[in-house]
């Protein structure tokens, strides 16, 4: 592993000048938040947080931090889930807060350029208001940024009918390692001027360069919505009847999956319920339009499909008002398991006809360590977010259980045709089982990659690679 050098207080000097002292934290300021990200408990301290307000900046910090051989860890909101934020070997986080400006709005072209620091939602609500759509929506989308989303490539509910991220991202202006600065394609929907860069920058979670201007698509808002929310006696029933709804040829603009005990440990928390009762699992099934009759028709086939699949409850989401407290309900289902105990938030992905044996995997390799999951997640493309719980077991018992744990299910989800992480990332957390899903080749080739863009190894270090 490389040695880094330290932040001493000649370097900190060089820094200020260029940020200035209110874009500057050392450890002794506020500089809790840059400590940690959404991932279960780790904490690591940064020598000193930076938040530069331009491009420029950002080269004139990274030369610094190449010349001295610093670790540099880009942040955006910090909401990820794998570990992506956290300055595990301290050094110098680059906080990209203060760059987030909406530059244009582009109805021309249906384009939006965007800086990183802005809040997914806000850039959602923003291009909402001339009647244009950007679908990515993170469950976190009301305080993710787009410089995280791009990291990372988030997915989020409508990825089923939307695609995630990468589908969006038509080029960018991103700053290597060595502070050189790159752009890559354009508002472009066609090109194939030399290699994709933008799409091997987008999800290489900052460790090759970091991403300071983004031009995103769009496209015209769909006006409607309807949604069907169905319970379902076991885990594996509601999957067989995901797989129905594509034979009835409905592509849903999102279609959800939540285990009961996910969603009693949300209704408790939020004082209010799901409209379905009974049964082990339920899906929540959206689709959007722009015609009634045809969403009227559509709601209706899925709601048979759902019948016969088994279902033992159903409703009808009829209004934009009861649908947006679905989702409400839906966006918390995470915050609430993860506030019942220390966990492990795994990312499974199989091909969508696997899911069934997916859902078995999960309770047998359960069972076996003695652990309980309570999963939910976007399983119309066939990812689903398995929360394993502490709950009242001792550090240590918990630290082996859940290591094997992770361990069994990743390998049996990889045995289904599926990956380890659908769309929160390796990051830290899952490093080390990345040899279960790729080969020794493929993750040779990826480093050697890394090494072009960033020779030193400086930039989000200590993250996506196994240890040594
Ligand atoms: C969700 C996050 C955890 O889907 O990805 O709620
Ligand atoms: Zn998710």
């Amino acid at each position: 592993m490389a040695a880094f050098s330290k932040v001493t207080p000649k370097i900190v000097d060089e820094l200020r000048a260029i940020v200035g002292s209110d874009r500057l934290l050392l450890p002794n300021d506020d500089i809790e938040p840059y400590t940690h990200d959404e991932t279960e408990d780790y904490v690591f301290t940064p020598e000193v947080v930076v938040k530069p307000a331009s491009t420029d900046e950002v080269s004139r910090i990274l030369k610094i931090a190449y010349r001295e051989r610093i670790a540099v860890t880009p942040r955006a909101a910090g909401t990820s889930l794998s570990g992506g934020a956290l300055p595990v070997h301290g050094g110098i986080v680059v906080s990209v807060e203060k760059m987030n400006k909406i530059l244009e709005i582009d109805r021309e072209n249906l384009v939006a350029v965007v800086q990183p620091g802005i809040i997914c939602q806000v850039l959602q609500e923003e291009v909402e208001k001339v009647g244009l759509y950007y679908p990515p929506d993170p469950a976190s989308r009301g305080s993710c940024m787009l410089g995280g989303n791009i990291a990372h490539n988030a997915g989020g509910p409508h990825a089923l009918k939307y695609g995630v991220t990468k589908d969006w991202v038509l080029g960018l202006e991103a700053v290597k390692a060595d502070g050189t600065i790159l752009r890559t394609g354009g508002k472009l929907l066609k090109n194939v001027t030399g290699y994709n860069l933008t799409q091997l920058i987008v999800g290489s979670e900052g460790t090759l360069a970091l991403v300071t201007q983004i031009i995103l698509k769009l496209i015209p808002l769909p006006a409607l919505r309807k949604a069907v929310m169905a319970s379902f006696p076991t885990l594996e029933d509601a999957a067989r009847a995901v797989t129905r709804i594509f034979f009835e040829r409905i592509i849903p603009s999102a279609c959800e999956f939540m285990e009961r005990q996910a969603m009693e440990v949300t209704e408790k928390k939020h004082g209010e319920k799901f409209p379905v009762s009974g049964g082990e699992a339920a899906l929540l099934i959206e689709v959007d339009g722009t015609r009634e009759d045809v969403l009227d028709e559509q709601v209706e086939r899925i709601g048979s499909v759902c019948s016969d699949a088994g279902a033992l409850d159903l409703i009808l989401a009829e209004d934009s008002s009861k649908l947006a407290k679905l989702w409400k309900m839906r966006r918390s289902i995470g915050e609430a398991v993860k506030g019942l105990s220390a966990y492990r938030e795994e990312d499974c992905v199989v091909p969508r006809a696997r899911l069934p044996e997916l859902m078995t995997a999960i309770r047998e390799v359960c069972a076996r360590h003695g652990l309980t999951a309570m999963s939910y997640g976007h399983i119309g493309d066939g990812n689903v977010h398995v929360n394993i719980l502490k709950l009242n077991l001792p550090d240590a018992e918990w630290r082996t259980r859940i290591e094997a744990a992770t361990h069994d299910l990743f390998v049996r989800t990889v045995a289904l045709g599926g990956m380890i992480s659908g769309e929160h990332g390796i990051g830290f957390v899952q490093k080390n089982y990345l040899g279960l899903a790729l080969s020794p080749d493929v993750i040779a080739l990826m480093r050697q990659i890394k090494s072009v863009f960033d020779p030193n190894g400086i930039l989000n270090p200590g993250k996506v690679f196994p240890d040594a």
